[in-house]
């Protein structure tokens, strides 16, 4: 499961669904929980990496925001809309931007695949400009025309003037597991069946 923001909201729902997650009151800097009667093992660890151990079946299901899955496309499959972690992708820049402009604009972004691929289904070929910190300044001191990035209240934007002027996608954190294990171990299919009693929705 990712660590940071979405930790809660996900250690809600697997309580809701049965697992006994009081490990996590006093984790401290621990990353790795076994539960031995359930024979279960908990990883905590950064959003992309979840992908990661899913893909090499080090876990066999893993909780990560669409963001990551769409930006870091592996092998694994997608099984259910976990509905928490919401927010969207959208594009936001100074308020006298102007979308309909034919230039080739800039984009700043930590999401490079999304933002080439929204602008490409638009026919717009853009300019790129990878940022790893806080993109919201990008358009204020005139390195790019806009940003695309993650907006949930959008209080950010706010703070640094910035107005959305595009909507992208909506993001959600997602159920993954990597397939040969649910192939192997109808195990991995009965814990999905829980997780999917408790958010209620059809797989993906
Ligand atoms: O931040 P850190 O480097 O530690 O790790 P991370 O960014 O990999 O993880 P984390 O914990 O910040 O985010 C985990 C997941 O939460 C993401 O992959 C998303 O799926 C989801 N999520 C939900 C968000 C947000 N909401 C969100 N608001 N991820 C990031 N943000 C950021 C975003 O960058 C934005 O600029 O928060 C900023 C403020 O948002 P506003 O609009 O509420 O001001
Ligand atoms: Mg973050």
């Amino acid at each position: 499961m990712t660590k940071g923001r979405i930790e809660k909201d996900t250690v809600k729902i697997l309580e809701q669904a049965g697992f006994d997650m009081r490990f996590m009151a006093d984790k401290g800097r621990n990353l790795i929980f076994i539960d031995e009667q359930q024979d279960l093992r908990f990883l905590l660890v950064k959003a992309p990496d979840v992908a990661t151990y899913v893909e090499h079946g080090i876990a066999d299901l893993g909780v990560v925001g669409s963001d990551v899955l769409y930006e870091h496309p592996g092998n694994y499959l997608e099984m259910l809309d976990l509905n928490i972690g919401l927010c969207k992708f959208a594009v936001a820049s100074i308020p006298s931007y102007d979308p309909t402009d034919h230039k080739r604009k800039k984009i700043a972004t930590k999401y490079p695949k999304i933002a080439t691929d929204f602008f490409n289904s638009k026919d717009e070929d853009v300019e790129i400009v990878s940022i790893q910190g806080s993109v919201e300044i990008a358009p204020v001191i005139g390195l790019t025309d806009a940003i695309v990035d993650i907006v949930e209240t959008g209080n950010t934007l706010v703070a640094n003037g910035l107005v959305v002027f595009e909507d992208i996608v909506r993001v959600s954190s997602r159920l993954i597991a990597n397939s040969a294990s649910i192939k192997k171990n109808s195990e991995i299919m009965t814990l999905i069946d829980r997780l999917q009693a408790v958010v209620g929705n059809e797989e993906v």
